[in-house]
């Protein structure tokens, strides 16, 4: 057991100051009864979310959408988003779109994605957010897999929406275009809003309907159609009390982008379920716009990622004393919280931050340090009240204490993704060992059951919270006519946990040059995505393979990091 610093806890009230008897007296029906599809049997999210607000609790000149670009801000209340996602249900149901069909959001953080998330859900169709960096192909693949009808995007990305190459697809509603732009296929939003009624009856579902589709990358092949239901909603509720712990009063800023999971649980959905303002900061990252932003809405829970830490860390200790901030409860999540980020927290804010962990397969959060309990810095403390962990060997045996294993999950709780798209092998790989999900990551727990992260263990990267596929990546390297092989890894870096490094053997004919290096960074920065693109490029003359040609990809990591590889001259089985 390694040494480990132990901070006290948080001052003040907290959700979870009886943390042991909560815990012994939890059950999921507790968190159910808040809703009212518990005595109606009338599901939809965006009913308890939003209509609900407005028609039984009062909400309806709250704030639902804090949107600040550096510049301007907009907001929109309870009522105007109730009667904007009812618009915009209307408009799907006026182009027939029905229950079940996939409608895609290709937008960048605006009021206009929340809003017409929104009136995807409440339309009962189901939702595909999309990271705006994506590119041409990004998309496209994602839009095939799933079959989708629609998308939702913004004049300056819908060049990257390639309708011929995608058969399903038969609407593009476009933001911010002038009609005279516009195909026979595209639709202006801003027409087909100002057209739509405001009315609007929620398409009332079971709970395990879907709601929304998220792709993720895994170690091997294409990113996989994650599906979530409406049952979400109920681990959202539950996660922003104990480990948001939000309370009335509270503001609270998420800064992922709802093109990830976090930033659908946590930006758009988790706030309103539980009454409040969601805060949205448009534009690029700076240390400035960030502690301004801060300030301006006098944050009191704030949730990000180590990667950002970092980048605020690196402006100095000193940059927020130029703020007035009223952080009390941070949370951290995407990567591994490293003890440097929670010892500049203590000193620039006077606040802890508290690891989360969870997976878009998951939903919500899963494991987490609470502001009542002390942390035992690099820990990630324990499964929520509601989920059970455990260290699992290959064959889904318990390990006992201080075994390193694989972080698995007992099945079954509200918010667990219910399919992959269209791929129920992959679906059977993460149950393998039933009752268990296997997470793909690796930690061990100690004796008190504090459970340590200690990677991943497959070859999915994590770079800048972001989670990037080294197969993609490969695939589109070796696109590129001067690029034979390629062999893609994460490498450690201390800002960006890591930063992706590839190996390459080039083609006949072509030399390396510094230009050519621009260029492939380049190409998969246009063809697939910016995050997605090597910040290393490397070039060998042969990559370690198995004896049926896999790329090695540990072998890469371990000479990269220069540390012993083995003997390479023994080919590996798969
Ligand atoms: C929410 C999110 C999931 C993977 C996960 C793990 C890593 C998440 C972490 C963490 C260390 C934490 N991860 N939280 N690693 N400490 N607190 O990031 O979802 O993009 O699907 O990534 O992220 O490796 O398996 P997603």
């Amino acid at each position: 057991m390694e040494n480990y610093e132990v901070l006290p806890p948080s001052p003040g009230k907290h959700n979870m100051d009886n943390y042991d008897e909560y815990c012994k007296n939890f059950t999921w029906d507790i968190v159910e009864k808040e809703f009212s599809w518990y005595t109606t049997g009338k599901v939809n999210i965006a009913y308890e979310a939003i209509d609900r607000m407005v028609d039984e609790k009062g909400k309806g000149a709250t704030p639902a959408i804090q949107y600040y670009d550096g510049k301007n801000e907009t907001v929109v209340t309870f009522a105007e988003l109730k009667a904007q996602s009812n618009k915009f249900a209307n408009v799907l149901a006026k182009l027939g779109i029905t229950k079940g069909e996939r409608v895609f959001l290709f937008i960048p953080r605006s009021p206009e994605m929340l809003i017409s998330f929104a009136g995807i859900v409440k339309a009962g169709c189901i939702a595909g957010p999309l990271f705006e960096a994506f590119m041409e192909e990004a998309v496209k693949d994602r839009l095939n897999d799933s079959a989708a009808v629609a998308i939702v995007t913004i004049a300056g990305q819908k060049n990257r929406i390639k309708k011929d190459e995608i058969p399903s697809l038969k609407h593009v509603i476009v933001i911010g275009d002038d009609e005279a732009n516009l195909a026979p296929y595209e639709i202006s939003y801003e027409k087909a809003m100002a057209e739509a009624s405001d009315v609007f009856e929620p398409v009332w579902l079971a709970k395990d309907d879907p709601m929304f589709l998220l792709y993720t990358s895994g170690s091997t092949g294409k990113p996989k159609g994650v599906l979530h239901t409406h049952e979400i909603m109920t681990g959202m509720y539950h996660t922003m009390r104990i480990s948001q712990d939000v309370k009335d009063g509270d503001v609270f800023w998420c800064t992922a982008d709802p093109g990830w999971i976090t930033g659908v649980s946590y930006s758009v959905w988790g706030p309103w379920l539980v009454g409040i303002p969601t805060i949205i900061v448009g534009g690029r990252f700076t240390p400035d716009n960030w502690y301004h932003a801060l300030e301006k809405y006098g944050v009191t829970n704030w949730y990000s990622a180590p990667t950002a830490f970092r980048m605020l860390a690196a402006a100095g200790e000193d940059a927020p004393k130029n703020y007035n901030l009223k952080l009390r409860h941070i949370t951290s999540v995407g990567e591994p919280l490293n003890p440097e980020v929670i010892m500049w927290a203590l000193k620039a804010f006077n606040v802890r931050v508290h690891e989360t962990f969870f997976m878009t397969e998951t939903g919500v959060n899963m494991i987490c340090c609470y502001p009542s309990e002390p942390i035992r810095v690099g820990s990630m403390f324990k499964a929520i009240p509601g989920v059970e962990c455990a260290i699992t060997d290959e064959d889904g045996k318990v390990l006992p204490p201080l075994q390193m294993g694989n972080l698995s999950l007992k099945k079954g709780w509200p918010g667990m993704m219910k399919a992959i798209w269209n791929n129920p092998e992959k679906f059977n790989e993460y149950f393998a060992n039933e009752p268990w999900f296997i997470s793909g990551d690796q930690a061990y727990m100690d004796e008190d059951g504090y459970v340590w992260f200690q990677g991943r263990n497959d070859d999915v990267i994590k770079t800048a919270g972001e989670r990037v596929g080294p197969f993609e990546v490969e695939s589109k390297l070796i696109e590129h006519p001067a690029v034979l092989e390629s062999g893609v890894i994460g490498k450690p870096d201390e800002i960006r946990g890591n930063i992706i490094k590839a190996f390459i053997v080039l083609a006949p004919g072509y030399t390396w040059s510094e230009e050519l290096g621009e260029e492939l960074k380049k190409y998969v920065k246009t063809g697939l995505a910016a995050h997605a693109a090597p910040r290393e490029i490397e070039v060998v003359d042969k990559l370690p393979k198995t004896r049926s040609g896999k790329i090695m990809r540990r072998v890469l990591k371990a000479q990269d990091a220069g540390l012993p590889v083995g003997d390479l001259s023994t080919l590996e089985d798969d």
